[in-house]
């Protein structure tokens, strides 16, 4: 068999989604997400101008092969762009041999190792009694774990949680111009364990928490956190610091149990090291799209597993259903699976990308249609052109840029 067109498809049913097409000469088609939210662009020169014009005339089949050629024939490795072109073309070959195998590409990955994957959704709330109804909104959907977010009282707009402007309309964290949030440690600090005891008095003891600090902690702080939350014993806290520096995960580690996910912005197991031998965290939560595709995060959940860290796929909206597809068939396959992040996709972008995954009861499961079991309808897709579209920004009071 032989690829014979490469094409990448822009749509922005809602949000753009970068999606690689790979057509073989037996008129199989493979699928791939190349979605980096708010620089989608870069990847579709990447993947059109310097990567398709090499796929033609490749045999599918070797996965492992083109995965090489593609990383270490670039030279220029890693970063996010490379790697969620490189995760298109991996997503897309895995698609294509499961389907000439007839098989959904679990099967390929060693078969399921469970009935089916448990998910976390998102409650969020500008202050606690609204974060308490979208818990609430949460359960009712079936979700089994919550992660919960909240304004803190002082701030405008924060991370995670919806605003709405005077008037009440929505205020969208994503826009043409990067929307400015504004950021206080101290009020975040003391205010995170008050949303904590909130959200267990309510909802009592077993109902398992999370919450994502989104990089905005120092070591020390982030420490802090830990410790303030173990009475209300999280089931994770996330990206507490700018985990780049891996080293600044001892000092949290040596201060608190509270168990600590990092890596959505990482994209090679080569950002994991110290984290994972030193047994710094204890879930790893690459996304399929953003670390170079099944391939290398099979190689990662792996390496984990080697030290009883665990899987939690980084599971947003900006991560094309084609994206989630891959993700789910990993998590029925692998042993050391976690949870899975999950917010469903908007109905415009359903009939873009329609899918053979289901979610029912807080669970999802791939289904058994050959291949990752994803369809891209171009035509719909074509009717939602590209829109640009910013992440948000920072500032401390003073104007200081900070993380969001
Ligand atoms: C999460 C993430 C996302 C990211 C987003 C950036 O835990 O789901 O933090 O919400 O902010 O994917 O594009
Ligand atoms: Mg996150």
């Amino acid at each position: 068999m032989k690829i014979v067109d490469a094409t990448v498809v822009v749509t922005s049913p809602g949000r753009n989604f970068v999606t690689l097409k790979l057509t073989t000469d037996e008129g199989i088609v493979g699928l791939g997400d190349a979605t980096l939210n708010g620089r989608e662009l870069a990847v579709v020169g990447y993947l059109s101008d310097h990567v398709a014009p090499l796929l033609t005339g490749l045999d599918p089949h070797r996965i492992e092969d083109t995965w090489q050629y593609l990383y270490r024939g670039a030279y220029w490795r890693r970063g996010p762009v490379t790697m969620a072109a490189l995760a298109a073309v991996d997503v897309a070959l895995w698609d294509i041999k499961a389907k000439a195998a007839g098989l959904p590409l679990y099967q390929l990955l060693g078969g399921a190792s469970r009935e089916r994957i448990r998910t976390y959704g998102h409650a969020d709330g500008r202050d606690i009694p609204a974060l308490l109804d979208s818990v609430r909104a949460r359960l009712a959907e079936g979700y089994p774990a919550v992660r919960i977010q909240s304004g803190i009282p002082g701030l405008k707009a924060v991370y995670g949680v919806h605003t709405t402007d005077g008037d009440g309309a929505p205020v969208l964290h994503q826009q043409a111009r990067p929307l400015v949030e504004d950021w206080d440690t101290e009020a975040y600090l003391r205010h995170v364990p008050a949303v904590f005891e909130a959200v267990r008095a309510e909802f009592g003891a077993e109902l398992p928490l999370l919450h994502d600090v989104h990089h905005r902690l120092t070591p020390i702080q982030a420490a802090r956190l830990g410790k303030d939350l173990e009475p209300y014993r999280p089931f994770w806290l996330e990206d507490c610091t700018p985990a780049e520096n891996q080293e600044a995960l001892r000092l949290v580690r040596r201060h608190t149990t509270t168990p600590l996910a990092v890596g959505e912005v990482f994209n090679t197991v080569h950002d994991y090291q110290t984290l994972i031998t030193e047994q710094l965290i204890d879930y790893v939560r690459s996304a399929v799209t953003h670390f170079g595709g099944v391939t290398p995060l099979r190689k990662l959940f792996d390496f984990a597993a080697l030290y009883q860290i665990r899987t939690a796929v980084h599971g947003p909206q900006d991560i094309s259903p084609v994206g989630m597809a891959a993700a789910v068939h990993l998590d029925l396959a692998v042993h050391n699976f976690g949870i899975q992040e999950y917010a469903a996709h908007t109905p415009r972008t359903e009939e873009v990308f329609r899918h053979a995954y289901t979610f029912s009861d807080g669970h999802l499961h791939p289904g058994d249609v050959p291949g990752i079991g994803v369809e891209l309808d171009e035509q719909a897709a074509a009717a939602h052109p590209y829109e640009a579209a910013y992440l948000p920004v920072n500032r401390l009071q003073d104007g200081t840029v900070h993380d969001w």
